[in-house]
């Protein structure tokens, strides 16, 4: 029947009356009315155009631009780079925001962690480690970490860094010195020049002591409008401090290390997950919603 109605040009009386006489039977199609057939070939280019805009409309209605669904996820757009240590196996951890894979080192394996899988480090010579970083490390930078401390000891452990050539750029992680912090501090801290010896009197140590065998979300925050340097454990500010020489760092992300003296040093004896980096100091707020993103643990 519809190949038949199609051969008449829309709207003629023929076709108007032909269509009643053959539906008549089967449908109710108002008699003398020039109601839309289903079938006649404008009519159907007509419904197709409506399903299609109604498609398009529903398509583009569930449709986020990705700096929303950036946000919606804790990300943004300054977000450089993000190793989430998801791996079951093997020796590359992914980047899944700036293509820098991290490559396993010391025989160190994913397990579980904080948001799914993490890496667990033995604090011997485990880390993960890229080979670059997408940050000026003069200028401002936000870094955010889960960490998880399995022991205490004297001395700086660090689950996050950046390499100079001498010393590391910056390191989030823990420090213990059996005089100045018995307990042990978070600490996020840049030296003052990339030097064997140079002076870290920057430091933004945690005023709370560091709990041992938890999942704890760290933040380093660097301002270089301020020199202001910046330490959050669990969506809280804890310390802070001054930088007075910011100095660009050449070397890559290490997840697990420091740097000391020209050579890996301050493996981190425990877990690290979710490794974040930023081209911008965070706002109190964003770190907030960033630790409240993740959800209880
Ligand atoms: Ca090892
Ligand atoms: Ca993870």
């Amino acid at each position: 029947m519809v190949s038949r109605v199609g051969g008449f040009a829309a709207g003629s009386p023929l076709r108007v009356a032909l269509v009643a006489a053959v539906f008549a039977a089967s449908f109710s199609v108002p008699m003398g009315s020039a109601a839309p057939v289903n079938g006649a070939p404008s009519d159907v280019a007509a419904s197709e155009a409506a399903r299609a805009q109604r498609a398009r409309v529903v398509v583009e209605s569930r449709t986020t631009p990705t700096k929303d669904v950036r946000l919606l996820t804790g990300q943004d757009s300054t977000l450089v780079h993000n190793w989430r240590l998801d791996e079951t196996s093997g020796t590359t951890a992914a980047d899944s925001v700036g293509g820098v894979p991290g490559t396993v080192q010391g025989a160190a394996a994913f397990a579980p962690g904080r948001v799914g899988n993490a890496i667990a480090l033995d604090g011997v010579d485990d880390h993960v480690s890229t080979s670059t970083v997408n940050l000026r490390t003069s200028e401002s930078f936000t870094v955010s970490a889960w960490v998880y401390l399995s022991s205490k000891h004297d001395g700086q452990f660090t689950a996050v860094s950046v390499d100079g050539a001498n010393t590391s750029k910056f390191r989030l992680g823990h420090f213990l010195d059996r005089f100045e912090t018995p307990f042990g501090s978070w600490v996020f801290e840049m030296p003052e020049t990339d030097t064997e010896s140079a002076p870290v009197t920057k430091a933004a140590l945690s005023v709370l002591g560091a709990e041992l065998n938890t999942w704890t979300h760290l933040v380093g925050v660097y301002d270089a409008v301020t020199g202001r340097v910046w330490l959050y454990v669990n969506g809280e500010r804890v310390g802070d401090g001054n930088l007075q020489n910011p100095w660009s760092a050449a070397g890559g992300t290490q997840i697990g290390r420091g740097k000391e003296a020209g050579a890996p040093a301050e493996f981190w004896p425990g877990g690290v997950d979710d490794v974040r980096i930023y081209t911008e100091r965070l706002s109190t707020d964003r770190i907030k919603t960033l630790y409240a993103s993740y959800g209880a643990g």
